[in-house]
């Protein structure tokens, strides 16, 4: 996966319009965006086409998806129908829902990142706890791509240790909460960054000194 400059943006702001002003600005820096539940459930899942045709972005769709095989299967035929490159899949639920994920990424000829444990506090209180076994249950799928946390080195270090060198891990938490991008990066592919960049006053700035920090 080529993600350039190792960010993807994770735009979580509420309309399209206000999208587009940031994403033009910040367009020479990324090819890869993340969408999630704030800008689909305000805009339409057609966000997804939306950035690819507009700026030729790849597109990871964060629905965190989560329930029982055949609602899996649904929720990600309609999003990979949308335009979605990627779609991020919650582990918890167990091999099955991710399985049909799974499934549903391989008729499209896309693929599905997991998620391990959460970047939030609250990630430690039930989620921190299964993450190892989540990563596992991953590795034996053969699933190549996983979402893991910057907040928490240690933790995201565990997680690179059970997937192996050859997995793609992104990580989130980077910034606002917390993250330090240089450091994450030594156990993480690639960063994903909202807030730190789209709510900047200058976003440009914003993720010029980020990749002026990582270098
Ligand atoms: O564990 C996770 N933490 C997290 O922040 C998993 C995620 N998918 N995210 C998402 O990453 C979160 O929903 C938001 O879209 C993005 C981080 O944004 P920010 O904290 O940089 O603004």
């Amino acid at each position: 996966m080529d993600i350039k400059n190792n960010i993807i943006i994770a735009m979580d702001l509420m309309n399209i319009l206000d999208s587009y002003d940031v994403l033009e600005s910040i367009s020479d820096y990324i090819n890869t965006i993340k969408v999630g539940y704030p800008l689909t459930l305000a805009e339409g899942l057609d966000v997804a086409t939306t950035f690819k045709e507009n700026f030729d972005f790849n597109v990871i769709c964060d629905y965190k998806i989560a329930d029982i095989p055949e609602t899996n299967a649904k929720i990600a035929d309609l999003t990979f129908k949308a335009g979605a490159d990627y779609i991020i899949c919650h582990g918890f639920v167990g091999k099955d829902s991710v399985e049909a994920c799974q499934k549903k990424a391989e008729e499209y000829n896309k693929d599905i990142f997991l998620l391990t444990e959460m970047s939030h506090p609250g990630a430690k209180q039930f989620i921190q706890g299964i993450a190892d076994d989540i990563a596992k249950m991953g590795v034996e799928m053969g699933i190549k791509n996983y979402v893991a946390p910057s907040t928490r080195l240690d933790r995201l270090e565990e997680i690179r240790a059970i997937v192996g060198d050859e997995s793609f891990i992104i990580s989130p938490g980077v910034g606002t909460q917390g993250g330090n991008p240089k450091d994450t990066l030594n156990y993480a592919d690639a960063l994903i960054i909202g807030r730190s960049i789209y709510e900047a006053e200058d976003p440009e700035l914003a993720i010029k000194n980020i990749i002026n920090s990582i270098k």
